[in-house]
């Protein structure tokens, strides 16, 4: 069968995935769009679980590439929930008719590079060929799921369930005794909304996190009003800070006031409530351990003021690691659960899960803990997995699972050494997950099609990093973050959650906004650091 030819094919409808489509589909090219999923969203379509919502706030957690769209939109609240968030991405699709160049329930298994032609052969799971010249991988930097396997686990007569894998039909755990193994941002999430429901809940609790109030609420018609009179402004100021939010960064340095002044500010953030509510005060937040400490008596001070029982406020106050060196998470609630007579605390830190039953999970000190449903908010195989689990073949046949044994290695978490005409939406080695994800994949998207633009303008036919800028990147991402305390945790970001995954800090700390004016600045120079080739094979001329 002759394969199916395009200019682009893009991996993933997510944001990244619908933006890349829609710009490269408005330069005239003939641009496929393959989707495992049923529909569009991505993340939003698959994590479906109850309390799921984004802790960026709606206004900001949207597309700004057009006004129109913006303006007849209108976000409930100020964290929007995940169905109202996939409604949303729903009406993108729609609105700008991109369901037509998407196939959906078409998972992509491979991707090898045709050295001779500088066209990439793309493989589905149900057998379809795809040849094209450019591939655009948006796979999402939390998608591929995390599923430890714990002994025992096919024993188990109840049901258990992963959170980033939730039945659109919901789980009835009325009456039910739930577990949940986890308390990333996913748990912290789930555990109240399980309580309302459940007959009893068990949180299997390994690390403690920071967590802040979302201080979640519908938003008025007046402050709507107010963010539509002045969107193109608040974007403008996103795209050029280091979040993607239309927030200045704090100048003063948290050892530079006094203790009142300090406790102030923390007090203010906390009743504003959100990711950045303590974080967010100063400057020297995530370089200064000093620095930090404060922020973190303060967040656990906070924490044994909500949780009524001395001992479970211990256990759910972070020790281990500084403030936002795990992800920070939002919650409504969470603390409070813990005051439940129904709900029940487990540390899996000193007695570990030894094994699932058939009625529950047995933890290491002998403990037998009964269950009916188990949901596991285990979190995700991050920024890597999913594009490591295509078996992708560069130049020569050079296989990126091979590349990347030792860790990720990009330019600018765009582009592979080896890899020509491929571009990584959000990749590792960009800020990706410490900004608004919405802006920095409309950032790759541009990026990406004024490349594509470029390279036909002046009939090149391949673009790879040249391996030196890439080791230069490389390094340049691994000293900032040796300089943040970012790094200072057991975290996803590093991959220690996966066992046998090489320890490598992957996202980029350095902010969205400086960032942008490096990447432009590699633009504006002729794709500097970048190798081209006008028909001879890249790297071999
Ligand atoms: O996953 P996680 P997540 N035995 O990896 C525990 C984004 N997000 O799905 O910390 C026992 O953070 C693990 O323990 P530990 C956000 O970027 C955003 O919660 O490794 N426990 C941890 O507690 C976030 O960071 C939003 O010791 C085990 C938990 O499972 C990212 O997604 C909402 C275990 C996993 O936490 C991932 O969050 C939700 C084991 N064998 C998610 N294995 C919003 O925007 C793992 N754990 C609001």
């Amino acid at each position: 069968m002759k394969p199916e030819e395009y200019d682009v094919v893009v991996v993933g409808a997510g944001f990244g995935g619908l933006y890349a489509l829609y710009r490269l589909r408005a330069m005239g090219l003939t641009v496929r769009l393959l989707e495992q999923a049923p529909t569009v969203g991505g993340t939003w379509y698959w994590n479906r679980y109850p309390g799921a919502r984004c802790d960026v706030e709606s206004v900001d957690y949207s597309f700004s590439f057009d006004d129109e769209l913006q303006q007849e939109w209108t976000w409930t609240e100020r964290f929007a929930t995940q169905p109202e968030i996939l409604r949303y991405v729903e009406h993108v699709a729609d609105r700008f008719d991109l369901r037509r160049d998407i196939d959906f329930d078409t998972r992509v298994d491979a991707a090898r590079y045709d050295d001779a032609t500088f066209r990439w052969h793309v493989g589905t799971a149900d057998g379809r060929a795809l040849v094209a010249r450019y591939c655009v991988m948006a796979m999402g930097n939390l998608s591929a799921v995390n599923l430890p396997g714990f002994e025992g686990i096919e024993d188990f007569q109840g049901r258990i369930v992963h959170t980033a894998r939730w039945p659109e039909e919901g789980v009835d755990v009325t009456g039910m005794r739930a577990g949940v193994i986890g308390t990333g941002s996913t748990g912290i999430q789930l555990v109240p909304r399980l309580a309302e429901q459940a007959r009893h809940v068990t949180v299997f609790q390994r690390t403690a996190n920071y967590s802040m109030p979302a201080r979640n609420r519908l938003l008025d018609e007046a402050e709507i009003a107010a963010v539509k009179a002045t969107y193109a402004d608040r974007r403008e100021t996103s795209r050029w800070s280091m979040t993607g939010l239309p927030v200045e960064a704090p100048a003063l340095s948290a050892l530079e006031v006094s203790d009142e002044e300090r406790r102030k500010a923390f007090d203010t953030g906390w009743r504003e409530g959100g990711a950045h509510a303590v974080l967010g005060q100063y400057a020297d937040m995530l370089q200064s351990l000093e620095a930090n400490a404060f922020g973190a008596d303060f967040v656990r001070e906070r924490i044994r003021e909500m949780v009524r029982d001395p001992q479970v406020a211990d256990r759910l106050c972070p020790s281990d690691h500084p403030l936002g060196a795990k992800r920070i998470c939002v919650d409504t609630d969470y603390y409070e659960t813990f005051n439940r007579d129904d709900v029940r605390l487990v540390d899996v830190r000193s007695a570990s899960i030894r094994r699932f039953t058939a009625h529950g999970i047995e933890t290491a000190d002998g403990e037998h803990h009964d269950l009916d449903v188990v949901a596991f908010a285990t979190g995700f195989d991050a920024m890597t997995g999913a594009l490591l689990a295509l078996d992708v073949h560069g130049r020569g046949g050079v296989s990126l699972r091979d590349a990347w044994a030792e860790g990720p290695r990009t330019h600018l978490g765009l582009a592979i050494a080896g890899f020509p005409n491929l571009f990584v939406v959000t990749g590792p080695g960009s800020p990706s997950v410490f900004t608004n994800m919405v802006l920095a994949v409309e950032q790759h998207g541009d990026w990406i099609a004024d490349c594509i633009a470029h390279l036909d303008a002046a009939g090149l036919v391949a673009i790879e990093p040249a391996v030196d800028a890439q080791e230069a990147w490389v390094s340049h991402v691994t000293e900032m973050a040796a300089a943040s305390l970012r790094s200072r945790g057991n975290s996803w970001y590093l991959g220690v959650n996966i066992p046998g995954k090489p320890r490598v800090f992957m996202p980029y700390v350095g902010g969205l906004g400086p960032y942008r004016a490096i990447c432009d600045a590699v633009a504006a120079d002729g794709y500097r650091g970048f190798l081209t080739s006008a028909g001879e094979p890249v790297g071999m001329a």
